[in-house]
């Protein structure tokens, strides 16, 4: 157990709940989105990236155990953040990080249709109005996660390729890695003009705090085989060849369907 109380691993999630009770509740993330069910939210406003194109002063990479996280410190102003779409308020951009697996059949944390992705990238925000993350959580509204899905293809991902440029000076250490800035637009640009789902759920990893609204495209950005080699050289903790959970029960919520 390490100091913050939350070490865990990926051999068997159902454990979780043992030591969290939070991952025993029923709203939990990730889940299952079959395209077919959802309702739709009918005219919502385009959800809206604001000062993603700005670069940060100063980037880090660093290999937590459970993924690789990315952090960057802007000026005051400069600090991106989404408004809109499902949003009643402005929410910050705190970090993003990667979940996948040891092959190619599995590795996304959500499935479409039963599907699942070689990788899943969540960019977590938490909302303004609460300040901090860490004070965030503890509101069922604190946070926003945008979840893109990857899928295999010879070219690959530019955005990715900034990234995985730290990606061997973090694989085998926990030492943080300053990255060359750059701005995040790229992702936001490559799911302009898709179709997205949202749902209410929670953090896919302990304490499992059910305090997000999921935003996730319904559509696919690139990822070369190679750039997915990068991911599994990571060294997580325990010996974990993977960092998806598994999906949960959707217990009665709905999921929205919303187009930009
Ligand atoms: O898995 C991440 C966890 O590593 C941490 O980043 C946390 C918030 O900082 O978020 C979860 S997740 O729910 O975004 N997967
Ligand atoms: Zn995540």
């Amino acid at each position: 157990i390490n100091s913050s109380g939350t070490d865990f691993d990926y051999k068997d999630t159902c454990k979780w709940a043992k030591e969290f009770p939070m991952c025993g509740e029923k709203f939990q993330s990730p889940i299952n989105i079959k395209i077919p069910n959802l309702e739709s939210l009918g005219e919502l406003p385009p959800l809206k990236w604001n000062g993603y194109e700005n670069a940060p002063t100063t980037m880090t990479l660093v290999n937590s155990g459970h993924s690789i996280t990315l952090t960057g410190q802007w000026d005051d102003n400069n600090i991106p953040y989404i408004t809109d779409g499902p949003l009643t308020d402005a929410y910050i951009f705190e970090q993003l990080h990667f979940h996948w697996g040891p092959n190619d059949s599995v590795g996304s944390e959500h499935k479409m249709n039963g599907n699942s992705f070689p990788l899943e990238m969540h960019m977590v925000h938490f909302k303004k109005e609460y300040e901090t993350f860490s004070n965030a959580v503890k509101y069922s509204d604190g946070l926003t996660v945008v979840g893109l899905f990857f899928d295999i293809s010879p070219m690959g991902s530019e955005a990715l390729t900034a990234i995985l440029g730290g990606v061997s000076a973090v694989s085998s250490s926990k030492d943080p890695f300053e990255l060359d800035p750059f701005e995040l637009s790229s992702f936001n640009v490559a799911i302009a003009a898709v179709q997205f789902a949202t749902y209410a759920g929670s953090l896919t990893t302990p304490p499992c705090s059910q305090s997000v609204i999921w935003i996730l495209p319904i559509n696919t950005l690139n990822v070369s085989s190679k750039q997915m080699k990068k991911f599994r050289n990571i060294e997580l903790n325990h010996g974990d060849t993977h960092n998806y959970r598994p999906t949960q029960p959707l217990n009665g919520r709905s999921i929205h369907i919303f187009t930009q």
